[in-house]
């Protein structure tokens, strides 16, 4: 009987585990064509959130981020578009790229910042 816990128990975790994986799973074809548009977003990084926290363009667009913090030390980073800044506070860092992959990617402080720091994190949505 204990087995049968045991199983059902695994089967459980296989399935949470296959759920979270295929949340990242992105859809990218080998050819984008870039729209030719630019969408810019300032970036405000704070003790524990980033503003706006959500960020949407479309496929093709070219990403511009300009990021501040304006208390600590912070990072950002986007691993599926090898994005790892620091953001020193006052300071701006200005962040390139095209949205050449569809989907939802977690974007996260990328620098120890204090308590809340493991929930310090947003999303970017490519359509
Ligand atoms: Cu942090």
């Amino acid at each position: 009987m204990k087995r049968i816990w045991l199983l059902l128990l695994l089967l459980a975790i296989v399935f949470v585990v296959s759920g979270c994986i295929r949340q990242t799973t992105t859809i990218s074809s080998e050819q984008v064509q870039p729209t030719g548009e630019i969408k810019e977003f300032e970036i405000t990084a704070k003790q524990f959130s980033f503003e706006p926290s959500v960020i949407t363009v479309n496929k093709g667009d070219t990403v511009k981020l300009k990021i501040t913090s304006v208390d600590v030390t912070h990072g950002f980073a986007i691993n599926e578009f090898n994005i790892n800044e620091r953001i020193e506070r006052g300071k701006i860092v200005n962040v390139e790229f095209i949205a050449d992959k569809i989907g939802t990617f977690p974007f996260y402080c990328s620098i120890v910042c204090g308590t809340g720091h493991s929930g310090m994190r947003g999303e970017l949505i490519v359509k």
